[in-house]
Order: structure tokens, then C-alpha cells, then sequence
């Protein structure tokens, strides 16, 4: 059975955080970051809280994809002070890089609702808010890196449950569509949650990754039927390159599930969340190739960082494994 393999430890963790006076000091957890290459580097922009458990931002960036430094500053997005509501965290950033340009679509609390933004840097220092969402409650945002048929696209989570004890959740994934990043349109859903299995509440990972079998894309579901924990695993689908509301092939397996003790216990118990991916090798049309190396980078247990790694191929072949017969 094709799955991630997990790199045996945390690869970023508290003790990797430089003090960032005064909202940061001696800070709890780091864990759901973006990735991208971007700039010759691979990049992450961490979800770091802090002891007050505000959600702040702060990049990182690596030579080889496993040993981050971790740079002293928190990031702003300029002009979000102005969006005209009261931001109480922002945080789960998700990165696509078109261009010269690195995108993040960030889900950002109010008092009531859950929205999304786009913000959008050329150097990975100053972010510039594009637009956040006027309304909707919506978490788990990415942007494609390529515009279809003339219009931006992503995918959304809408929150229309809670979880037992938990955070408000979702069961659907949707595709919306816009012409400028500051509107959006729903255009379909895509996927839905599958009742009594491993993903009956789902939401966005990573960007979806172009290959020539599809728009590659990993998602965390959440088994809530066990009794006293809501478990948070990983799992992938393929989707139609030219409508990415249509779903070709879904993992029926998870392809990581928390069994590392850093995944089962922390913060946040038995969580695998991946929100960042880099594909190693990519073809001059843009597409990743086979036998490329997959970095996928995850939160754990909402208290660390974590690295797995697949090749594109074994990913597209979990996506195929058949569903067992009825
Ligand atoms: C989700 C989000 C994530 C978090 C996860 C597990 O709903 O809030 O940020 O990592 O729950 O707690």
C-alpha cells in the first residue's frame, strides 16, 4: 500500500524559535505550515502561538528541505489592519507561487466566523493583502497555480459543523472561482466527507500539485466516531485537469495517520494536518514529473512540525487503490 513515510522526528519544534519581543517569547507550539520553493529557497511560513495562544506567522527557510532556520520576526500583511474587522489570529497559511509572485491564503478568526484572505508576497519579507472574504465561514483555502479557463481557482472548506469538543468543521470541499483574488464564486463541490471511515470531516492540505494523471491534492480527514478524541489523518485524490470539480481516483486509505508519540500526544492529540508540499523536479510544461521526490510538511498534534516524503507516482497509485467491494 503506497503511503507517506514520516521522517522519525519533528523537524521544527518550539526549541527551534527564536524569541520575537514581546507577543513571542518562550512560545508554545509551531505546527500547519505553508511551503513553497520560492526565491531558490524552500520556505515555510510557520503557525507559531504564542503563551497568550494568539496565532502569528513566521518564515523559515532551508537549504535541503529538512534543516529550517527559523528568521526572529513575525510577518505582517499590509492593509489587513484596515480590512475593516476585528482579526483575533491568522493562521494555516497555504502558499502557491505563480510567477514571481508567492501567494498565501490564510484563514483568519473574527468573533463569529472563520474567514479567508489572500495575501500575496515578490521576497518573502513584506505581505500585501489582496482581499480578505467580506463574508462566508470558510477555513482550509488553496490557490491553484494556474488560472483555468481564464479564472483563478480554489478550494474551500465552509464550516457548517463543530466537532465534538473540538473546532467547527466542515464535510464538503468547493470549488470557487475568481477574476481579480478579492471576490469569490463558488463554482461546485467537489468531495464530501465519507460517514463511519477515516474521513467523515475533510478540509484542504497543500496547494493541488499539476501532473499529467491530474491535479494532485492531499487533504486531512477526521474520524469523529471514537469516543473521546477526533482523529486527524491524511489522505489524497485526483482532479480532473481542465474541471477540478471532478473527482477521477480518492485514496481509500489514509496515507499518514498520527502513530509517531509527537502525533498522539501534544496539544492538540492524535493530529496529522499537512499544509505544505514541494515537488522536487517539475517538466518544462509545468508538470511534476513521476519519479520526483514529494516533500509534504504537517502539523502534529498542533504542536510541532513534521516532514514525510513520497514520490509523485506512489501518491497517484494511492490515490487508484480500489475501494473493496460491497
Ligand atoms: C482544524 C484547524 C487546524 C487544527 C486542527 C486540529 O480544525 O483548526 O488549525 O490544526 O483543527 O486541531
Amino acid at each position: 500500500m503506497a503511503s507517506l513515510q514520516r521522517h522519525p522526528d519533528p523537524i521544527l519544534t518550539r526549541d527551534d524559535l527564536p524569541d520575537v519581543p514581546p507577543r513571542l517569547l518562550d512560545p508554545s507550539s509551531v505546527f500547519n505550515p505553508g511551503a513553497a520553493r520560492f526565491l531558490g529557497r524552500d520556505r515555510l511560513l510557520l503557525r507559531v502561538q504564542g503563551r497568550s495562544r494568539e496565532s502569528f506567522l513566521m518564515p523559515a527557510r532551508s537549504a535541503d528541505g529538512l534543516r529550517f532556520e527559523v528568521e526572529a520576526r513575525a510577518i505582517t500583511i499590509d492593509g489587513l489592519a484596515k480590512a475593516g474587522e476585528r482579526i483575533h489570529h491568522v493562521y494555516d497559511p497555504r502558499l502557491t507561487v505563480v510567477g514571481d509572485t508567492c501567494y498565501a491564503v490564510f484563514a483568519a478568526d473574527l468573533d463569529d466566523a472563520c474567514r479567508l484572505g489572500v495575501a500575496a508576497t515578490t521576497d518573502f519579507r513584506s505581505f500585501e493583502l489582496i482581499g480578505l472574504d467580506p463574508a462566508g465561514d470558510s477555513r482550509n483555502g488553496v490557490l491553484f497555480p494556474e488560472q483555468v479557463r481564464g479564472r483563478w481557482l480554489r478550494l474551500e472548506r465552509p464550516n457548517r459543523t463543530a466537532l465534538d469538543g473540538g473546532p467547527t468543521s466542515g464535510e464538503t470541499i468547493v470549488l470557487a472561482e475568481s477574476d481579480d483574488l478579492r471576490s469569490w464564486r463558488p463554482v461546485a463541490p467537489v468531495m464530501s466527507g465519507r460517514w463511519r471511515y477515516w474521513d467523515e470531516r475533510i478540509g484542504s492540505g497543500p496547494p493541488p500539485v499539476k501532473t499529467r494523471a491530474g491535479w494532485l491534492h492531499l487533504y486531512h480527514g477526521v474520524a469523529t466516531h471514537f469516543q473521546s478524541a477526533n482523529v486527524y489523518q491524511a489522505g489524497a485524490v485526483l482532479l480532473d485537469l481542465d474541471d477540478p470539480s471532478r473527482v477521477l481516483a480518492r485514496t481509500w486509505n489514509n496515507v499518514l495517520e498520527p502513530r509517531a508519540t509527537w502525533e498522539l500526544t501534544g496539544q492538540v492529540p492524535n493530529v496529522v494536518f499537512p499544509s505544505g508540499m514541494i515537488v522536487d523536479r517539475v517538466d518544462a510544461d509545468g508538470f511534476a514529473e513521476p519519479g520526483s521526490l514529494v516533500r509534504v510538511y504537517y502539523g502534529a498534534a498542533d504542536t510541532v512540525v513534521g516532514l514525510a516524503t513520497a514520490t509523485i507516482a506512489e501518491l497517484i497509485d494511492a490515490c487508484r487503490d480500489p475501494e473493496p467491494p460491497a
